[in-house]
């Protein structure tokens, strides 16, 4: 079955499982707010529902029930590569079954037909001041794509609410297919003077990335795996929640797709992969470049706590163990990196920093999280302008956001609009008024 049919089928099964626990139990509680969650951005709220991943505070993160090494191990590889294809892993995140080899590159030669990146969009992001930060360019070059929408052409011909998802899923794969190539133009626009290298029809997703960058192997497979880690991590992180809230009013993906990359591009959240790399780049300076001993750069973790600031790539809203993608790098570098002397310096940090914020005892999670280990192998394979980095996070979390986006249309997710109170009343609620 082709990968719109296989969507068809999972859909049409699911509808009634959405429409009964709503007509039959939609009064049914699952949580209860409190002031402290009100204000404190809603942590441990449940008012969102996904079944494309679930990320368990222990555990972490699954993709559609798997964990990481068992996605990586069962989705079809590449030929001749450790990773597999990303490609695969839309599918597995759109329809929650492993797709064949024939249905991956089917998929594969789909993308393939959807690529090309628009002049305008390329003229645009070369009239933008030449300190403009990749975000922002990565930003403004999607939202400057959404002429191209199918769902609005569809929805103002009149298209009933059942069908949404699949124009939806239309601008999803375009959108998708275009995504590595607006990546790599921005790199080289802002750091290789412009000299463009043309994408190869031979290549997937994440091997056309790796040569548009203009990185030899085994880049590619690098790109793969931090394409697919980064994908989703259930739905009520900013950058995916903002995703399917901008959605929500029917805003078509190229305007999702664009809010999003503006909630990851924050410190505290997927920018701290660039803080990460510029924390310790900043702790190597101030030691003119001599190997920070263990107590040093305890004396740094220290400093940097005490001057108000936080940890880069350390703590976590949900999480309460090391991020398993933390992990899976990890073993990425200790297998073909392990002498790095950058990955030296994270693999430190593992060891200091949990202690020091345990003894500082504010951070709830003291493990490392995702964006601590992902710079340290961009930088390894020579990718050093750490201010791009988030940019690689904002494509592989498109594929988690756009793949929520076509489900939640094909459910009919409503807009969505919580309430909100004042201080006045949560005063009288406290007994305090
Ligand atoms: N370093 C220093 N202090 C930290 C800390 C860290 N790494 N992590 C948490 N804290 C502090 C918080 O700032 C907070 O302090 P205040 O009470 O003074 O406000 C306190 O500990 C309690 O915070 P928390 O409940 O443990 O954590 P939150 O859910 O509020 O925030 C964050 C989660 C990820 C934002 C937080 O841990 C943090 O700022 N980490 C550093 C930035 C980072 O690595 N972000 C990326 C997270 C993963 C991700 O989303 N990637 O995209």
């Amino acid at each position: 079955m082709s990968l719109k049919e296989t969507l068809e089928a999972k859909i049409e099964g699911w509808r009634p499982r959405t429409s009964r626990l709503v007509k039959e139990y939609g009064d049914v509680k699952i949580s209860d707010v409190s002031i402290g969650q009100a204000i404190g951005g809603a942590r441990g709220v449940k008012m969102l529902v996904t079944d494309i991943s679930y990320l368990d505070p222990n555990e972490g993160i699954r993709f559609r029930g798997y964990t990481i090494p068992e996605t990586l191990a069962m989705l079809p590889k590449v030929p001749g590569r450790e990773m597999p294809y990303v490609e695969g892993h839309i599918w597995l995140l759109l329809t929650g079954e492993v797709p064949t080899e024939a249905q991956t590159l089917e998929l594969v030669e789909d993308l393939k037909r959807r690529r090309g990146l628009p002049d305008y969009v390329k003229a645009a992001l070369r009239a933008l001041p030449s300190d403009t930060h990749p975000m922002a360019m990565f930003s403004a070059g999607i939202v400057a794509m959404e002429r191209e929408s199918e769902f609005v052409k569809a929805y103002n011909e009149g298209l009933g609410k059942m069908d949404y998802w699949r124009p939806t899923l239309e601008d999803a794969l375009n959108l998708w297919a275009k995504l590595p190539e607006l990546a790599a133009f921005i790199y080289r626009l802002k750091y290789k003077n412009d000299e463009q290298i043309p994408a190869d029809p031979s290549l997937d997703f994440g091997g056309n990335f790796a040569h548009m960058m203009g990185i030899p192997e085994p880049y590619d497979d690098v790109a793969r795996l931090y394409f697919i880690l980064h994908s989703d991590h259930e739905s009520g992180n900013v950058s995916a929640h903002t995703g399917h809230l901008v959605a929500s009013a029917l805003s078509d993906v190229y305007y999702a797709a664009s809010a999003m990359i503006d909630g990851l591009a924050g410190p505290l959240h997927g920018l701290a992969n660039q803080e990460v790399l510029r924390w310790i780049q900043g702790v190597m300076e101030k030691m003119g470049g001599a190997e920070p001993t263990e107590e040093k750069m305890k004396e740094f973790v220290w400093e940097t706590l005490n001057s108000g600031q936080v940890i880069p790539g350390f703590g976590h809203a949900v999480l309460r163990k090391t991020d398993p993608r933390y992990m899976e790098q990890r073993n990425f570098c200790l297998k073909h990196l392990p002498d790095d002397p950058i990955f030296k310096y994270v693999d430190m940090l593992y060891k200091v920093v949990p202690p020091i914020l345990e003894e500082q005892g504010k951070a709830k999670n003291p493990w490392p999280n995702v964006d601590a280990q992902s710079g340290v192998i961009q930088w390894h394979y020579g990718l050093r302008e750490y201010d791009f980095y988030t940019v690689l996070f904002g494509v592989g979390r498109a594929l988690g956001v756009m793949s929520n986006i076509v489900w939640d249309r094909a459910l009919g997710y409503p807009i969505e609009r919580p309430k909100s109170v004042t201080t006045a009343m949560l005063e009288e609620a406290a007994g305090i008024a």
